[in-house]
C-alpha cells in the first residue's frame, strides 16, 4: 500500500470505485482503492448465490462512459446473471488497466480527517495506513450484510449460509434438507433453484413479497445490433425517466380507465415481464385506489399459480405494491406447488431459536442440515456506520446520523471536509438504474475536486444549512408517495433500533441531476470552500 499522500482515497472496488479510479486518473489525479474482497465487483462480488441476476435489463444495466465498451461488449441474456456481471467488472478492470491502483484484502476500519494536514488518514483491519486529501467512499448500499441476531445461531450443527457473502465455490444441496429464512429478492431467486437440488426445502416468510416474472431468455441478436445502433439515444431517453431507465410509462392513472383496459394494461405488462409492471399506470405510487388495483392483479396471480389456496393466501401480500422494492423472478409462486417445498409463517410466532438442528419456533422444530439466511443489508448506511470515520473535531459519522442519515445531495455531509459517499443516503441511488447514478455521481465529484484543486482550495465541505434544507426535501417528497407505507429496507424498517427514516430521494433521476448540475454552475452552491 502507498505510504504517501494521494490526491484521492476510494474505498471499495465495485462500479462506483472503479470508475471513481478510472475517471481520477483522466483528472491527474493520484489515487487507490481499497477493496476488503480479492476482486472487482462489489455487491456482484459478494451475492454469489444461486439464481443471482440483475433485475434491470442487461443492456441498460452497464457503463455508459465508453462507446467502445458498450459497443464490445456482448450480454448474453435479457437479464444478466451475478457470474456474467462479474465477468464483466473483471472486463472493465483489466481493459482500464484498473488494478494497479487497487488493494485487495484490505477492509477499511478507520478514516479520519487530519484538519491540520487537511487529509484523510486511513486504516485497514491488517493496521495498514493510507492518506488522501480526498476520499471517496464507494462502499454500496447493499453490502454490509444482515444477520438478525437469532437466539441459539452458533450451536447450529449444519451449514449456514447468507446469501450476501455466499461461498465462491457454490453450494451444492442435493439429497439436503435446507431451511430459507426471509422471501426478499435475494429469496425470491434462489428458492426456485434450491428447491430443485434440495430433498426438502421449508421457507420461513415473515413478510410475502410482490413479484413480477423476469421471462428471462437469451437476447436476441437483432434486438442487441438495434440498440448498439443508437447506444446513445436509448441512454439519454433513459436519463429523461424517474428510474434512469428507458422505459415506457402508462400516462394514465389506473381509476380513470375501465375495468377491461385495467386488466388489459396488468395482462400486458405480467406477459413482458419485470420491473415495469409498477409503470402500468401512473398514479400506481401515488393513489392507495390506484395501488390496490395493481395489487389485487398480482394477488390474483398467485391464487391462479399457487395450487393449496391456504398457501396462496400466505403467500399473497396485503400492503401497498411497490412499497417494499418489487422482485422480479423465475418460477417463485409455482415451487410451493412442489411436494418438496413447504412454507412456514413466522409473522405472527417468530421465529424463537435456531437450535443444534433447525429452526424452532411455536413449540416446533423444524430439522435441516442447513440453512440460508436471506436475510437483507443494513441498507444504504451501514456499510458507512461500520467504519469509524471522524470528521472535524472528531465528530464521529455514526453520532452524526443517530437519528437517520443526513447528507447534502447525498453526496456529503457537513463536518466531514473532502469526502463523498457515491449514491449515498439522500441521492436517487436504489430508486434508479445504479449504473449511470454511480457515472453521475462519480463524474460531479470529480469536477468538484477538479474545480478545488484548479482554484487553491484545500476543502469543500456542504454548509450545514445547505444540508438541512436537503434532509427537509428528501423527507418532504418521500412523505408524498405511498413508500413510506410499510416495513422496508428503504426506511431501515429491517434492522432493528434503526432510525425509521426514508433514505433516497425520491424525486427521479432528471431533477436530481438538474440540482447538482446547478450547484455545480453556480460555483458548487451550498458548500463552504476554502
Ligand atoms: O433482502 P430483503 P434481499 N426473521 O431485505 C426477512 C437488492 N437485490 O437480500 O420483510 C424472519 O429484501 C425479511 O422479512 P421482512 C434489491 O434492491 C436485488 O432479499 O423484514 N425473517 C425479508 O423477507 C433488494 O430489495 C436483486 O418482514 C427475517 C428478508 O429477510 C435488496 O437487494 C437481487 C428476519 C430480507 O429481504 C435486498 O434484498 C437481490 C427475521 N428476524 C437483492 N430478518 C436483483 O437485482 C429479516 N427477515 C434482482
Amino acid at each position: 500500500m502507498s505510504g504517501g499522500n494521494l490526491d484521492l482515497v476510494i474505498v471499495g472496488a465495485g462500479f462506483a470505485g472503479m470508475y471513481m479510479l478510472h475517471r481520477a486518473r483522466k483528472l491527474g489525479l493520484s489515487a487507490r482503492v481499497i477493496e476488503a474482497g480479492s476482486g472487482v465487483g462489489g455487491t456482484w462480488y459478494w451475492n454469489r448465490y444461486p439464481g443471482a441476476r440483475c433485475d434491470v435489463e442487461s443492456m441498460q444495466y452497464s457503463y455508459q462512459f465508453d462507446d467502445a465498451l458498450q459497443q464490445e461488449w456482448d450480454w448474453s441474456e435479457r437479464y444478466a446473471p451475478q457470474p456474467e456481471i462479474l465477468r464483466y467488472a473483471n472486463h472493465v478492470a483489466d481493459r482500464f488497466d484498473l488494478r494497479r491502483d487497487i488493494t485487495f484484502n484490505a477492509r477499511e476500519t478507520t478514516a479520519a480527517f487530519d484538519e491540520a494536514a487537511n487529509l484523510w488518514r486511513l486504516e485497514t483491519d491488517s493496521g495498514e495506513r493510507i492518506a488522501g486529501r480526498f476520499c471517496v467512499m464507494a462502499t454500496g448500499c447493499l453490502s454490509s450484510w444482515n444477520m438478525p441476531r437469532f437466539k441459539g445461531l452458533e450451536q447450529f450443527q449444519g451449514k449456514r449460509y447468507h446469501t450476501g457473502q455466499w461461498p465462491h465455490e457454490g453450494v451444492d444441496f442435493t439429497g439436503l434438507r435446507v431451511g430459507v429464512i426471509g422471501t426478499g429478492s435475494s429469496a425470491i431467486q434462489s428458492i426456485p433453484i434450491i428447491a430443485g437440488q434440495a430433498a426438502q426445502l421449508t421457507v420461513f416468510q415473515r413478510t410475502p413479497n410482490y413479484t413480477i416474472p423476469a421471462h428471462n431468455a437469451p437476447l436476441d441478436p437483432e434486438y442487441k445490433r438495434a440498440i448498439k445502433s443508437d447506444y446513445a439515444g436509448m441512454r439519454a431517453r433513459a436519463k429523461q425517466t424517474i428510474p434512469g431507465i428507458d422505459f415506457k410509462l402508462n400516462p394514465k392513472s389506473a381509476l380513470e380507465v375501465s375495468a377491461e383496459e385495467r386488466q388489459r394494461e396488468y395482462e400486458a405488462r405480467w406477459a413482458a415481464g419485470g420491473l415495469m409492471f409498477g409503470a402500468s399506470f401512473a398514479d400506481i405510487s401515488l393513489s392507495k385506489a390506484a395501488n390496490d388495483t395493481a395489487a389485487e392483479f398480482v394477488r390474483g396471480k398467485i391464487r391462479e399459480i399457487v395450487h393449496d389456496p391456504k398457501v396462496a393466501e400466505l403467500l399473497a401480500p396485503d400492503y401497498t405494491i411497490g412499497c417494499k422494492r418489487l422482485c422480479v423472478d423465475t418460477g417463485y409462486w409455482a415451487t410451493f406447488n412442489r411436494p418438496n417445498v413447504a412454507l412456514v409463517d413466522v409473522s405472527k410466532q417468530p421465529i424463537e431459536e435456531i437450535t443444534a438442528k433447525g429452526v424452532k419456533l411455536a413449540g416446533r422444530e423444524y430439522e435441516v442440515d442447513a440453512i440460508v439466511f436471506a436475510t437483507g443489508f443494513d441498507a444504504m448506511t451501514g456499510a458507512l456506520t461500520k467504519i469509524d470515520i471522524r470528521g472535524v473535531g472528531g465528530l464521529s459519522l455514526r453520532d452524526k446520523w443517530d437519528h437517520g442519515p443526513r447528507t447534502y445531495l447525498g453526496l456529503a455531509m457537513a463536518g466531514f471536509p473532502n469526502l463523498f459517499t457515491v449514491t449515498g443516503p439522500g441521492s436517487p441511488s436504489v430508486l434508479t438504474n445504479m449504473l449511470p447514478s454511480i457515472e453521475q455521481h462519480v463524474e460531479w465529484i470529480g469536477d468538484c475536486i477538479a474545480f478545488a484543486r484548479d482554484n487553491g482550495k484545500q476543502r469543500v465541505e456542504p454548509q450545514a444549512q445547505a444540508e438541512e434544507a436537503w434532509v427537509a426535501h428528501v423527507g418532504e417528497l418521500a412523505g408524498a408517495t405511498l413508500r413510506h407505507t410499510c416495513n422496508s429496507w428503504y426506511q431501515g424498517a429491517n434492522i432493528d433500533g434503526k432510525p425509521r427514516v426514508f433514505m433516497p430521494y425520491i424525486g427521479g433521476f432528471p431533477a436530481y441531476v438538474k440540482t447538482c448540475n446547478q450547484v455545480a454552475a453556480g460555483g458548487y452552491t451550498g458548500f463552504a470552500l476554502s
